[in-house]
């Protein structure tokens, strides 16, 4: 027997997995993490960590985690490659198809993991413009676009984001977002718990307005159960109140934003009883909240998915950033703030081609791009429609939209129709099981690491470099070498501007090499904090990054809101017609609406839920994330569930205009009656021979019962709350039958 000492070595580095960012001290040893814990001294996150940071090198050292390169034989399996190989298959394949059918033949899809990536997040635009094609997705339609766009036109970048100042705040006024589980989105607060707790013990008021009693609803001070896809009307009419009780900033208003007396116009026509009917929220509590909301020393409404993946995604998010201009809050201490980042993405939105709202639309159903992505709701559209533009090969990069998109079952037919398909991504999912080539990357623990892009959103302004923790094998590649390997091939460079990628070209035969990190070094030094290239001084650059293991603090947020503004006019276009036209349709609406709401009485409103163990459709194949109970279920109103003859634990039968299946159902009052709440993500019988704990309990598809043929009007969002289900005990129905 030999005894060999290890070494444990110990790492500083920010957890990737979600928007939080929180600090991480790992322990490594013979190249294994064995322990996971808080960074105290992490500037932003001071400690805080959540089951999934602990868990992150477990997920690191899967066995089931893909290994190498996987190519499909001549017998439709998958089996391991060399990278040269598998590289030259999916280079060749995604040729073939575009000389052959034409440019928008071949698309792509990129997931949500990208934007935590700065490898794959700064390759993702040479990606799609070497590609050169139209037919580009993304989660963003299941996620951000209404925001994205939204700021697009109000503020003349997408990624001019307003924070909640949550800190400093003594009113927060929080709608479809649950951040003690989610921990926050468009928003990075690592430890909301402690948050909200400092808010309350400082005397200010937290309200949650949410379909469901959440967990963030349970430690706020008030909850209002809000008829879901309604938050628009709630929204405007607390505006509308505000103005009617002369309490609008009128000169804040005047000094930030273009076009008030257009949207003060179509406000004076809401009518609150309307509202209330519409929401299911009484006249007199709107009218509360509206006045609580102005009249606290300092307030901030903040919406996020639960708003932006419903009816009126768009116009509710805009209605949010409007209540926080009339109630004087835009750009103030304790609301809704503007982040100087170190690295400042804004820049990056400005080059050619990046950043922009509905300057093409997608050739089958006409709708809109966002940030260059159309909506994913429509893909299955482009795949089955004949004709020139088709889609016949795709990219998959770090996403799975068979579970994340409306209307999965019909993707999951496109995608094994498709002539050639090429994913990178960690494992053979519900998606990537379709791909003739998997090109699998080095994780993010094997890589550094500087974020680019989430402190845009953070409620306090910081920066920091991770290292790598593990050592990346010989055979292991990180997703940004895989992403220039790739667009190389296909005649591409890493900045996708062609005269700036013959000069990288010409300077690689002199031995320089691009990389991420020579750009995130050249971002850094030329920013607000940069050191600018001079040697004496005391601005930022990687180096001085690298010395800084807990992070750099650069400060609290700071107030204004012209000096982020993009647009040429320096003013907040609050009176856009788009905006404007969409105020007058619902306002002109809502009577009618309320109408119908009330007589489609008996049935459900269907709306989602996440879970802190696990993250949109992965990480379910990590035993600690995923040990206990059955977590993907449907919470039904014990009143629904009575009328229904529904019993908990027994399973339902859920019932949309498309797809019929069963769930097991967990009887609660915590969604509101008339709603029922389930994860998406789940559903992974088909991924269970590779994906060995997740097929254990592969658990039931959300968005096998999302449509996709409906989308929200003004950016093709995906309608994910508020589908309109039916449900029924599963013995009704077969004592039925019989
Ligand atoms: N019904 C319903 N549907 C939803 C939502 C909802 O609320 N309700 N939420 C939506 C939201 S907000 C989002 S963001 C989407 C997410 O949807 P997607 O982005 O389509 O999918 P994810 O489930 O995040 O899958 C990410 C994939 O990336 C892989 N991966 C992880 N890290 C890396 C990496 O570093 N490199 C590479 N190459 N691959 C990696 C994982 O293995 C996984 O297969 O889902 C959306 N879908
Ligand atoms: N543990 C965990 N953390 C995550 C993720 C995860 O999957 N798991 N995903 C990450 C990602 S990609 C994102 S984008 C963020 C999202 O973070 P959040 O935006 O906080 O998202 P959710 O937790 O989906 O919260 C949406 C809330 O909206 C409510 N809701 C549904 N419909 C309506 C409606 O019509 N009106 C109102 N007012 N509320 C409604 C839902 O009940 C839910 O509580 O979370 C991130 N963090
Ligand atoms: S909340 Fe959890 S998953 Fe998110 S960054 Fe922190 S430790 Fe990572
Ligand atoms: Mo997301």
């Amino acid at each position: 027997m030999s005894m060999r000492a290890t070494t444990t070595k110990t790492f500083h580095r920010s957890c990737t997995l979600c928007e939080a960012h929180c600090g991480l001290t790992i322990d490594v040893e013979d190249n294994r993490v064995v322990r996971v814990r808080g960074d105290e001294d992490d500037v932003l996150s001071h400690g805080y960590i959540c089951p999934k940071g602990v868990a992150i090198g477990e997920l690191h050292h899967d066995p089931d985690r893909l290994r190498t390169p996987m190519v499909r034989n001549a017998a439709g399996e998958l089996e391991p490659a060399s990278w040269e190989e598998a590289l030259d298959r999916a280079a060749e394949g995604l040729a073939r198809t575009k000389q052959a059918h034409g440019r928008n033949s071949v698309g792509c899809y990129i997931g949500n993991p990208v934007i935590h990536n700065t490898g794959a997040i700064l390759l993702r635009q040479a990606l799609i413009d070497t590609l050169d094609t139209r037919n580009c997705y993304s989660a963003g339609s299941q996620d951000t676009s209404p925001r994205f766009a939204t700021s697009y036109h109000l503020y003349g970048s997408s990624f001019v984001v307003p924070v909640p100042d949550i800190d400093r705040t003594d009113y927060f006024l929080c709608l479809g977002a649950n951040p003690i589980i989610s921990n926050g989105s468009a928003m990075t607060a690592p430890n909301m718990r402690a948050r909200i707790r400092a808010l309350q013990e400082r005397g200010g008021t937290m309200v949650v307005v949410d379909p469901r009693r959440t967990e963030t609803a349970d430690v706020a001070d008030e909850h209002i159960a809000i008829r879901p896809g309604t938050d628009a009307e709630l929204l405007l009419g607390m505006a509308a109140h505000i103005v009617r009780s002369h309490r609008a900033a009128r000169a804040k208003i005047d000094e930030l934003a273009d076009g008030w007396e257009v949207i003060a116009q179509a406000l004076a026509d809401i009518d609150l009883d309307d509202v209330s009917r519409s929401t299911g929220i009484a006249r007199a509590v709107i009218e509360r909240l509206a006045l609580e909301f102005v009249n606290a020393p300092t307030s901030v409404a903040y919406s996020r998915v639960g708003i932006c993946n419903s009816r009126n995604g768009r116009l509710a998010t805009y209605a949010n950033d409007l209540l926080n201009l009339v109630a004087g809050r835009l750009g103030e201490v304790g609301g809704a703030m503007f982040t100087t980042p170190a690295i400042d993405s804004t820049r990056l939105t400005r080059m050619p081609g990046m950043d922009g709202h509905a300057r093409w639309k997608s050739r089958v159903r006409g709708l809109p791009e966002t940030l260059g992505d159309l909506p994913t709701a429509t893909l299955a559209d482009e795949m089955e429609t004949p004709g020139e533009g088709q889609v016949r090969a795709m990219v998959t990069f770090a996403g799975n939209p068979v579970l994340s998109a409306p209307n999965g079952p019909r993707l999951d037919r496109g995608f094994a129709k498709l002539d050639f398909m090429v994913s990178i991504d960690l494992y053979v999912n519900e998606t990537t099981r379709h791909a003739n080539v998997i090109l699998p990357p080095a994780w993010c623990l094997a890589d550094q690491h500087v974020d680019v892009f989430f402190p845009q959103f953070s409620v306090r302004n910081t920066t920091g470099w991770s290292p790598a923790v593990v050592e990346r094998g010989e055979n292991e590649r990180a997703d940004w070498q895989i992403l220039l390997a790739l667009i190389e091939r296909l005649g591409g460079g890493p900045t996708g501007i062609k005269p700036l990628d013959a000069a990288l070209a010409v300077a690689r035969r002199f031995g320089y090499r691009w990389t991420p990190y020579s750009f995130v070094d050249l971002l850094l030094r030329t920013g607000t904090y940069g050191d600018k290239f001079l040697p004496w001084s005391k601005g930022l650059s990687l180096a001085k990054l690298a010395a800084h293991p807990h992070g750099v603090d650069l400060g609290a947020l700071e107030p204004g809101v012209t000096r982020r503004l993009l647009n040429k006019s320096k003013r907040v276009q609050i009176g856009d017609a788009l905006f404007a036209e969409a105020v007058r349709t619902l306002t002109a609406e809502l009577a009618s609406r309320a109408q119908s709401v009330r007589s489609n009485d008996g049935g459900l409103m269907l709306i989602g839920r996440r879970e802190l163990r696990t993250n949109n459709s992965w990480m379910h194949n990590v035993p600690s994330l995923v040990s206990g109970r059955e977590r993907c279920v449907l919470y039904v109103h014990p009143d629904d569930a009575e009328r229904l003859g529904l019993v908990d634990g027994k399973p339902g039968l859920l019932k949309s205009r498309i797809h019929t299946g069963e769930i097991p159902i967990r009887v609660t009052d915590e969604v509101a009656p008339g709603v029922v709440c389930m994860p998406h993500g789940w559903g992974h019988a088909p991924s269970a021979p590779w994906q060995r704990v997740a097929g254990e309990r592969p658990g039931v598809s959300m968005n096998d019962w999302c449509d996709d043929s409906e989308v929200e009007p003004l950016v093709g969002q995906s309608i994910l709350n508020g589908v309109m289900v039916e449900l029924e005990a599963v013995e009704a129905r077969a004592s039925r039958v019989a």
